[in-house]
C-alpha cells in the first residue's frame, strides 16, 4: 500500500500549521516547497516536525552547479528529512546534493518526467535517460506522473526505485489509474485536492482509504 504525502503549497504559517494539526492521522508525510517556505521561513519544517512527528521533505527542485546545490542542501536538510532535485542539471549536480544527504542520513528524490502537460515539451523526451541516472546515481527516490499512468510505469521499471508521484486530484489523476503500478514504498502526492477542500480531514482521509484498497 503506498503511502500518502500531503503537498502543502499554502502561503500562510497559521493556515499550514491548521491543515497539517486536521490531517495529520491520515497522511505519512507532508511536502513543503517554495509558496510556503518563501512565505513562512525554512523553520516552517521545524515547525510542522514538531506538531505531527511526520517525513517532511522539501520540493525546492535544485538545479543549479554543485556548489550551489552542495548550499542548498546544507541548509535545506538541517531541517528537512529530504530534498527534490531535479536530474536534468547531470549527475554532477546530483551527486553534490547526495553528498551532503548522506552525511545526514536524509533522502534525495530526483525529478525524471513532470507531471504538467508542458512536460511532454522537454522533459518527457529523456525522462527515460533521466530515471537510469536515478538507478545508477541510486537516489533515494524519484518523481513520475500520475497524470501518465503508462509513463509512471515504465520509468518506475526503468529506474527501479522507490517513486514519489504527483498529479492526483487537481492535475486529473486519479488513484484507481496508478494503485496496481505501486507499491509499499511509493508515495503518492495530493495537494489542492486535500487543502483546498472544504474538510481537509476527511479528504484526507478518503485518500488514504483509497490507497489502502
Ligand atoms: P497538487 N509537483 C507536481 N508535478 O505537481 N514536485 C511534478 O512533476 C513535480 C512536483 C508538485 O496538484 C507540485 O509543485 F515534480 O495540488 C505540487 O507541490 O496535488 C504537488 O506536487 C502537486 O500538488
Amino acid at each position: 500500500m503506498p503511502k500518502l504525502m500531503l503537498a502543502l503549497d499554502v502561503l500562510d504559517r497559521d493556515e499550514a500549521l491548521r491543515i497539517v494539526e486536521e490531517v495529520k492521522d491520515y497522511v505519512d508525510a507532508i511536502k513543503v516547497g517554495y509558496p510556503l517556505v518563501l512565505s513562512s521561513g525554512l523553520e516552517i519544517v521545524k515547525d510542522i516536525k514538531k506538531l505531527c512527528n511526520k517525513e517532511v521533505i522539501c520540493d525546492f527542485k535544485v538545479a543549479d552547479i554543485p556548489a550551489t546545490n552542495e548550499k542548498i542542501a546544507k541548509v535545506t536538510l538541517k531541517y528537512a528529512d529530504g530534498i527534490i532535485v531535479h536530474g536534468f542539471v547531470g549527475e554532477d549536480s546530483v551527486k553534490a546534493v547526495q553528498d551532503v544527504a548522506k552525511k545526514l542520513n536524509k533522502k534525495v528524490i530526483m525529478v525524471t518526467e513532470m507531471s504538467h502537460p508542458g512536460a511532454v515539451q522537454f522533459l518527457q523526451p529523456i525522462a527515460d535517460k533521466l530515471a537510469e541516472m536515478a538507478k545508477k546515481l541510486k537516489v533515494d527516490a524519484i518523481v513520475a506522473p500520475s497524470t501518465r499512468p503508462e509513463r509512471l510505469k515504465e520509468i518506475k521499471n526503468t529506474a527501479k526505485l522507490p517513486v514519489i508521484t504527483p498529479g492526483v486530484g487537481a492535475q486529473g489523476g486519479k488513484v484507481e489509474d496508478i494503485i496496481n503500478i505501486l507499491d509499499d514504498n511509493d508515495y503518492v502526492i495530493v495537494g489542492r485536492a486535500i487543502y483546498q477542500s472544504k474538510n481537509p480531514k476527511e479528504e484526507a482521509k478518503k485518500y488514504k482509504e483509497m490507497l489502502t484498497k
